[in-house]
């Protein structure tokens, strides 16, 4: 597998996947300031010109989340994901795409102090945190004890946050990102 990646990038996402799967992988380096990401041989693998992208055999995946799903699919054995017809399947799914179709863009607004107009098709960053301390429960994941690829997301979301000098202003979140965080395989800040 080859991972198409870049140390500044959401291809840290899919890096920490692979290596909570227990996966050998290549890392592909793609030099985002010369703009290899938009060179025809890489739109090859990912037409939206961005990373992370992955490439197994024959198969291409992008989007950070669909690369999760894949993973998690591929390596059974890591136990990162409910199974197709398991009753949790349907939320934990729900769960990795809500990371990148609302969290993520409803914190882009929050972090640019743009109004979230619900037209957007996502709710406000106050919505956002609602809906994930509510998901987490009481946690220590968003599956009680499982660690699954809903968390890889979803925490990554928050971690990139972090990283950017913010933070939920939520204990509750900021606890579980600090558990993320601290995970052996984790995504680290800096
Ligand atoms: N929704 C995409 C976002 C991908 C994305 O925006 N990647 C950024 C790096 S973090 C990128 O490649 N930017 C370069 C560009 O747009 O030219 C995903 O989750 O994979």
């Amino acid at each position: 597998m080859k991972l198409y990646f870049n140390p500044r990038s959401r291809a840290v996402i899919a890096k920490w996947m692979l290596d909570e799967c227990g996966a050998k992988y290549e890392l592909v380096p793609v030099d985002l300031s010369k703009r290899e990401q938009k060179a025809p041989e890489f739109l090859k693998v990912n037409p939206a010109g961005k990373l992370p992208a992955l490439v197994d055999g024959d198969t291409r995946v992008f989007e950070a989340a669909a690369i999760c799903l894949y993973l998690a699919d591929k390596f059974p054995e890591a136990n990162l994901a409910p199974k197709p017809g398991a009753p949790e399947r349907g939320r934990y799914l729900s769960l990795v795409v809500y990371s990148t179709s609302q969290v993520e863009p409803s914190m882009g607004d929050h972090m640019m102090k743009q109004p979230t107009a619900p037209q957007r098709g996502w709710t406000d960053f106050e919505g956002v945190l609602n809906a994930v301390e509510n998901e987490l429960g009481s946690g220590p994941y968003l599956f009680g004890d499982w660690f699954t690829a809903a968390d890889v997301m979803v925490g990554s979301m928050f971690i990139w946050q972090r990283m950017l000098g913010g933070n939920t202003g939520r204990p509750k979140l900021e606890a579980y990102v600090d558990r993320l965080m601290a995970r052996p395989k984790g995504l680290k800040v800096g």
